[in-house]
């Protein structure tokens, strides 16, 4: 067989695949595993490896200078079709070391099990000291062109495409930590653009808990497991965190959006994102404009209910990672809109009062909107989460010409932070190497050998100025596009290790963003103050955080203090005049489903007829619909995603009953009714818990014929965002219309006005 032409070799192998499980059984909605159905039997026909998955990207085939190779992208990791040593040699047998006889010992001449052993004992590096859980994709950002009047950044030229790598993240949990917890998310991009790599690493929070770069480690510290015991993990309910942001006031503002909804997204795709600290842009003539980053999410903000948040983290913990890459399986690309709020840039450095330079303080939207200024999109998972997320190193010192950095000294310190960290993390200087790391354009940097070189550098003299390599490489000027430091002007100044007075405000923009959130957005972050506190130990720390919450609002602080047992102290300081700024709130808008989840329960022994129709529409609706029946296999022909016992209602954004299913075969009635099932239910008991989870988590329901029963015998029927239909079609609209606003909170009254 030829082992050079594996497509035609694979199509063999689906077809054959195909052919023993029958069609009907082949994945057909995202998330399934491997290149091609697996065969019952082990393959031992001789064939190069398999495609990668549609969906699948790769970074670039560049050089480790940046060159373009011409090699198509789909080249792969490994090739062949038999198995080799690292050096490429055929290999007989890895299933048995090399023994002296069958039962003797291993004989320490075999190089293939040292070279096997000594491989895997190494595969494992440092993870990322903060945001080391994370999931990243491939996508593209397309510029419409309304930054030209103000940056000479090519990227940013009308209908310019340019290859991006984003990775999102939590901040303080380890690497296999869970997706769900309660923590502020990386949102990390990576342009490769044609005149250098841009990284813009921002948060989906556009302030940060520190205005110094040299606190760090202590914020970090402070939220990060008890050293003693390394507990709790991916946590900010316990001690320490609320020691130090209740001691360090600056912390305030940070601190009370990881508490709001913000903390707990429902998913990547769902995040806004913010570059954090003012930039500086710089156009062809060197004039100067300040701005902030947003990224602004299509499918617009929204986030789970805190106890819908913490069953997922034990339910399925991967469940961001997995949502984002069923989303591009199903071919519902993330997009974002990178947009701009423009500021002049004054020897102040502020704007309406506010301090640029303080990573502590937002402008309003109010009084600076934000212009698109292009869209991202991502449409490719990876290849290899190693290779690819694993490996991708961001710092914010990757400017292209036309964007630069100002001041702010959180933002100064990262400067150094980012390169010096990655140099342990993967193992020495030469990490731009790495594919995913390769520049989009020339590299002549000077920089030589070290662990790990990747190029095959020419030439005698890396060093300048030299004549022995012709004088090359030659300094550009700007008519070749050079990187601008701007001059901005330092004012005579003594050495301090200081603050401006300015940073000295630390409670007025957290009474805004409070004043700014609907009432439903105010019970959460009450209930989010109340849990985190009341998992820590200390009262005295409960009390300085209190006292903290009642400089912010008095009745936030009442309600936290009623809830922690504790009296609400006065405030300390003035409580701020504020303007709310509704852009902050996150309810009260209409978006598109596009990708989210549609539970369908069904009954085998009911009416299935409206059920693939059903299914059909919410395809149809860009949405995607799992079957959830009594037992696995089919139902009424169609394909059965999940059962009654590995159903949970977190997994979806809304459930539809297409029947009222009896109790399988594998329910306990016994445990159910005891645990207080109303009157004899004649439904499967994780039918009624579903719906039950899915009302009180605010979601969408919807019954049609049979189902209606189920409604009923969970005395859920009639409240609102539970609708039913006289046909499916009926049911599944409505459901979609209220979707749309995301959750029904109206069938709850907000205990905060
Ligand atoms: Fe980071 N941060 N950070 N950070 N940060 C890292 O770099 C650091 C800060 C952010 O997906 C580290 O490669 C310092 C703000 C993201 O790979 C490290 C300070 C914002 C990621 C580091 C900050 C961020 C990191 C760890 C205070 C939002 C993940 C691994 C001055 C604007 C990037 C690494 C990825 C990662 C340092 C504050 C965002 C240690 C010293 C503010 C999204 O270098």
């Amino acid at each position: 067989m030829d082992s050079s032409k594996p497509a035609q070799v694979v199509k063999g192998v689906v077809e054959a695949a195909v052919e023993k499980v029958g069609d009907v059984l082949t994945p057909d909605v995202p998330g399934a595993p491997g290149s091609a159905p697996p065969s019952l039997d082990e393959p031992t026909a001789p064939h190069g490896p398999l495609p990668p998955k549609d969906e699948q990207g790769a970074p670039d085939t560049r050089t480790p200078t940046g060159a373009e190779t011409g090699v198509p992208k789909i080249a792969k990791g490994q090739q062949g079709a038999y198995l080799t040593t690292a050096n490429g040699a055929r290999l007989r047998d890895t299933d048995h070391s090399l023994k002296a006889g069958p039962r003797g010992p291993v004989l320490l001449q075999d190089h293939h099990l040292r070279e096997k052993i000594m491989h895997f004992d190494h595969e494992r590096i440092p993870e990322r000291v903060v945001h080391a859980r994370g999931a990243g994709a491939h996508g593209v950002f397309v510029a419409n062109g309304a930054a030209e009047k103000v940056t000479r950044a090519g990227f940013l030229k009308k209908g310019r495409e340019t290859p991006v790598f984003v990775r999102f993240s939590t901040v303080l949990g380890s690497r296999g930590s869970a997706d769900t917890v309660r923590d502020t998310r990386g949102f990390a991009t990576k342009f490769y653009t044609d005149e250098g790599t841009f990284d813009l690493v921002g948060n989906n929070m556009p302030v940060f808990f520190i205005q110094d770069a040299i606190k760090f480690p202590d914020i970090i510290h402070a939220g990060k497991p008890h050293p003693d015991r390394e507990i709790p993990q991916a946590q900010s309910a316990h001690d320490t965190f609320w020691d130090f942001v209740s001691l360090h006031t600056e912390a305030q503002h940070h601190t009370i959006w990881n508490m709001s909804d913000r903390g707990i997204p429902r998913s990547y795709r769902t995040m806004e994102g913010f570059g954090v600290h003012t930039f500086r842009l710089v156009d062809d003539a060197g004039a100067t404009v300040l701005v902030k980053f947003h990224w602004k999410p299509k499918l617009g903000v929204h986030s789970l209910e805190w106890e819908e948040a913490q069953l997922i983290n034990g339910i399925d913990p991967d469940f961001h990672r997995r949502d984002l890459y069923d989303a591009i399986e199903a071919g519902a690309y993330p997009e974002w809109e990178l947009g701009i709020q423009v500021f002049p840039d004054t020897p102040e450095e502020t704007f309406a009062g506010i301090d640029l330079l303080d990573p502590t303080k937002i402008v309003p939207e109010e009084l600076a909107p934000v212009q698109p200024i292009g869209t991202l999109t991502l449409n490719r998972t990876p290849r290899n989460f190693f290779a690819e997320t694993e490996q991708v190193a961001f710092h914010l010192g990757h400017l292209p010409p036309g964007i630069d950095v100002t001041n702010d000294p959180l933002l100064q310190g990262r400067l150094f932070s980012y390169l010096d960290t990655q140099l342990t993390r993967l193992g020495g200087p030469n990490f731009p190497q790495i594919p995913i790391n390769r520049p989009h354009a020339d590299v002549n940097d000077m920089l030589r050998d070290g662990f790990h070189q990747q190029a095959v550098h020419a030439g005698v003299a890396p060093y300048r100025p030299n004549s022995l390599d012709g004088g090359n490489p030659f300094p550009a000027g700007d008519r070749e596009h050079a990187f601008v430091d701007v001059p901005v002007t330092v004012a005579e100044a003594p050495k301090v290790r200081a603050a401006p007075a300015s940073f000295d405000d630390h409670f007025s923009q957290v009474r805004l963003f409070w004043t700014s959130m609907s009432p439903v957005e105010k019970e959460h972050i009450v209930r989010a103050y109340t849990f985190e506190l009341g998992k820590c130990y200390h009262q005295a720390i409960k009390e300085r955080q209190l006292q903290c919450l009642a400089n912010i609002d008095p009745v936030l602080c009442e309600q936290v203090a009623t809830g922690l047992g504790l009296p609400a102290p006065q405030p300390t300081v003035p409580l701020a005049e504020v303007q709310p700024s509704p852009a902050l709130s996150q309810v009260g808008r209409e978006w598109p489903a596009d990708g989210r989840m549609v539970g369908i329960v069904v009954d085998a022994d009911g009416d299935l007829d409206d059920v693939g129709e059903v299914r059909r529409a919410v395809f149809a609706a860009g949405m995607v619909p799992l079957l959830i029946a009594a037992h696995g296999g089919t139902v009424g022909g169609l394909p059965v995603q999940r059962t009654f016992a590995t159903a949970r209602s977190v997994e979806f954004d809304a459930v539809l009953l297409a029947g009222a299913p009896a109790p399988a075969p594998d329910a306990l009635p016994a445990r159910d009714a005891k645990a207080g099932a109303a009157g004899s239910p004649t439904v499967d008991p994780r039918v009624l818990l579903l719906v039950e989870e899915a009302w009180r988590h605010a979601k969408a329901i919807g019954a049609w014929g049979a189902g209606a029963e189920v409604l009923r015998q969970t005395g859920v029927a009639g409240s609102p965002g539970v609708v039913t239909g006289g046909s499916g079609a009926e049911a599944l609209e409505s459901v979609r219309r209220l979707m749309a606003a995301h959750r029904v909170w109206e069938r709850f009254p907000a205990s905060v006005a």
